[in-house]
């Protein structure tokens, strides 16, 4: 039994150091070198090359390095047997709980504007909001919604929640289902998306959904590209019925040269870093899961092969 690590960026070797110094019998390879495919049964993967994971006869794991797991969906070649698990580590939920508080005051509290001010040289003061002015509404209250749900209240701002599924959170409104969609959205001023990327719901930031939200609404998309329709958002903005947004993540990225986000006064854009795997932090549960996977036990963080999160 060996682990394979298959992702395109630069970190594979410091992964690779990590987990060889906490687990130093285990044989883990990088996908590039030689390594003995037939012994592979665990693959940790991020973003891999569609197909890669083919190569793996007896491959028995397919775990994402992170959150999310939609790029291992969409690759159409994968084994579809094979069980999916995903991270779920508190740095992880910590560091976008505070990446999303950080958008949300600058937004308040007008900073984005008064940087373009600054390079103008102008000298503008403007009204600002308060926590208690605003509500913000969180689409997905997974293990990152519901810490910045969490977080959120204990600031004193509004929260409510929109779920799929029946979850309760102490001290938070949660809106769940369809049939409450629409309450939802015309209660929220601040609109966070931390939904899983799936096929229902890619898209969801549309046209539609924007007008359901009252005028002057503000969305911050930290979850994925893939959820957001860039013409109808740019429209929506154009017309006035949203006052802006912060998008951390893009259909393509890095977001090509060219496009209209880019420059944007209204459009804050942040290169895909609002809570990225912590080494140290994620290692261990790597490690326990690749113990378990070889004693034959439940698998921790383990994704539905039928819902796609
Ligand atoms: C993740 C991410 O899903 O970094 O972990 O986007």
């Amino acid at each position: 039994m060996a682990i394979v690590i298959i992702r395109q960026d630069g970190k594979t070797e410091e992964w690779k150091e990590a987990l060889s110094q906490s687990a130093p019998n285990t044989g883990i390879y990088s996908y590039l070198e030689d390594h003995p495919r037939e012994e592979i049964t665990m693959a940790l993967v991020w973003k891999h090359p569609k197909g890669a994971l083919c190569n793996y006869p007896n491959l028995q794991c397919i775990a994402s390095f992170g959150a999310g797991v939609d790029f291992i969906f969409e690759d159409t070649e994968r084994p579809k047997h094979v069980p999916i698990t995903r991270v779920v580590d508190p740095k992880l939920t910590s560091d976008m709980s505070e990446f999303v508080i950080g958008q949300i005051l600058g937004y308040l509290k007008n900073f984005n504007r008064y940087k373009l001010d600054q390079v103008k040289g102008t000298w503008d003061p403007l009204p600002y909001r308060r926590i208690e002015d605003v509500t913000v509404g969180i689409m997905g209250v997974g293990a990152l919604g519901k810490r910045l749900s969490i977080d959120l209240n204990k600031l004193n701002f509004n929260v409510l929640g929109f779920t799929n599924s029946t979850k309760r959170i102490k001290g938070i409104s949660i809106f769940s289902g369809e049939g409450k969609r629409r309450e939802f959205l015309s209660r929220t001023d601040i609109l966070v998306c931390l939904l899983p990327l799936t096929g229902k719901t890619t898209g969801i930031l549309n046209r539609r959904l924007f007008a359901e939200l009252p005028r002057g609404a503000y969305i911050i998309n930290v979850a994925r590209g893939g959820h957001l329709v860039d013409e109808d958002l740019l429209e929506m903005i154009e017309s006035g019925h949203l006052s802006g947004a912060s998008l951390d993540v893009f259909h393509s990225e890095p977001l090509p040269p060219g496009h209209p986000f880019w420059g944007h006064e209204k459009i804050q854009i942040t290169p895909h870093v609002a809570s990225v795997s912590d080494i140290p932090s994620v290692t261990p549960q790597i490690l326990e899961n690749y113990e378990k996977l070889q004693a034959g036990l439940p698998l921790l963080n383990p994704v539905s092969l039928e819902k796609g999160y």
